[in-house]
């Protein structure tokens, strides 16, 4: 399988806004699955179609220990059931060799359909509700940068930048 290039930050493409899949076809798993395989090269636990470059509403999770329980979202969506704020310290494949403390509420109900279009709802809380929010953000073109200070965010964009520079 082929490992799909995953953009960088600032790339202006992660500020796309994905739009909704309404074909469950076999073109639709096969990207699923070319994510699933980018993410699991990459040692990531979640990966959003925007972040390769696919702006549709997709989005593939494995938070277990084994990488053997993947995850696929489409049109995904949550409501917070428990506005308790939590701290988590996240990473992201777009922000590589990054890692901050987010905020985010504690438990969600996500509703979602598979890949064959049929409508599932699952509770989440944990590194499952806190990577659940982190992806739908990125279909909306929001990274976690963004809720960090001004300051924060430039430092870390322009250590991405020199180091692309520095391999181009
Ligand atoms: C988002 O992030 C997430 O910097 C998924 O060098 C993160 O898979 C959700 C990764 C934390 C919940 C908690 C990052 C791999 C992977 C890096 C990832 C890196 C290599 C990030
Ligand atoms: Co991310």
């Amino acid at each position: 399988m082929n490992k799909l290039n995953i953009l960088t930050f600032p790339d202006p493409r992660l500020r796309k806004k994905a739009t909704p899949i309404d074909v469950f076809d076999i073109e639709l798993k096969k990207m699923a699955e070319a994510m699933l395989y980018t993410m699991y090269k990459s040692n990531g636990i979640g990966l959003a179609a925007t972040q390769v470059d696919f702006h549709k509403r997709l989005i593939v999770i494995d938070v277990s220990e084994e990488q053997n329980e993947p995850l696929f979202l489409v049109n995904p969506e949550f409501t917070v059931l428990d506005e308790t704020i939590e701290q988590y310290k996240e990473g992201c494949l777009s922000i590589p060799t990054f890692y901050e403390e987010i905020y985010r509420p504690k438990k969600i109900e996500l509703r979602f359909q598979t890949l064959e279009g049929k409508h599932e709802s699952v509770i989440a809380e944990g590194i499952l509700s806190v990577c659940v929010q982190h992806e739908i953000d990125h279909l909306e073109g929001k990274l976690m940068v963004d809720y960090l200070s001004p300051l924060k965010r430039d430092r870390i964009k322009n250590k991405l930048v020199k180091k692309k520079d520095a391999t181009n």
